[in-house]
């Protein structure tokens, strides 16, 4: 009897470390329009059937998912209405962590032969569980990608504790953008923790990366954001102390940290 329920319990915590991958941010080739509505990629993951992300009639349309972290992905789930132009036919599921050619440099998880239209599909990777960060949906042929819904379960994985956002944001664009995911603009605590970030730095698109370590004039000081104390710093030997400045560090070379105006405008990592 206690075996039955210790069986149980550890079942249900297996069951809930794997769950649905909740929010994300979503791209595809290009919008169908119609009627004033826009067929925009996230009508794939509103939780609504009946509405769908739709593509314009093209070669190689695509649609992905940034999932804002590091997942071991075990399922995608595709739902499409019955409609004479919904086509997943010999479309191929991609995942990795690469945003080269919008994803589709990544490994492939799996091609779709069999999609039931009007049905939830499921689809595994061929060698098993797969980690990424970006899903990447990839219909071959001239034709139109529609997809009312994708689901995709996996498990979180622990990892630096460093995201990369590759767009261009102002300090306090940045401070404001990594907090809307309850995280923060990037710490760097130690010289692991700065190799990890520089390592990661190198797939930035900019010269510089924030972090989240702004110069107070009035007090005459820098400070983390986070409140911790400055113990490691890998500064340049062109740190300016004005106002309104904030630390970033440079992609290339020594990653060194250089002190920015903060209104110009870098990627930057969010942390936990
Ligand atoms: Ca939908």
């Amino acid at each position: 009897m206690w075996s039955l329920l210790l069986l149980l319990m550890s079942l249900i915590a297996v069951l809930k470390t794997e769950e649905l991958i909740q929010g994300g941010k979503t791209h595809q080739t290009s919008e169908y329009e119609d009627g004033g509505v826009t067929y925009g990629s996230n009508r794939a993951i509103d939780g609504n059937l009946e509405t769908c992300a739709h593509s314009l009639k093209q070669s190689n349309s695509w649609w992905n998912i940034d999932l804002l972290g590091l997942y071991e992905i075990s399922e995608i789930i595709i739902y499409d209405v019955d409609h004479q132009h919904v086509d997943m036919t010999d479309s191929s599921i991609y995942i990795g962590n690469s945003t080269e050619t919008n994803g589709l440099a990544n490994s492939r998880c799996t091609k779709i032969t069999n999609f039931n239209k009007g049905k939830k599909n499921t689809f595994k990777c061929d060698e098993g569980s797969m980690l990424g960060r970006y899903v990447t949906i990839y219909s071959k042929g001239n034709r139109v990608l529609i997809l009312c819904e994708v689901w995709i379960n996996g498990t979180r994985k622990a990892d630096p504790g460093l995201m990369l956002i590759k767009e261009n944001k102002t300090w306090v664009d940045a401070l404001s953008y990594c907090r809307t995911l309850n995280m923060h603009l990037a710490y760097i605590s130690d010289i692991e923790v700065q190799a990890k970030a520089a390592f990661e730095s190198t797939q930035s698109n900019s010269p510089f990366v924030w972090l989240g370590l702004r110069y107070t004039c009035t007090l005459d000081f820098w400070f983390w954001i986070n409140g911790h104390s400055l113990d490691y710093t890998n500064w340049s030997t062109h740190t300016e102390k004005e106002c309104d400045m904030s630390a970033a560090m440079e992609t290339t070379g020594d990653h060194l940290w250089y002190s920015k105006p903060d209104n110009e405008t870098f990627n930057f990592f969010c942390t936990e």
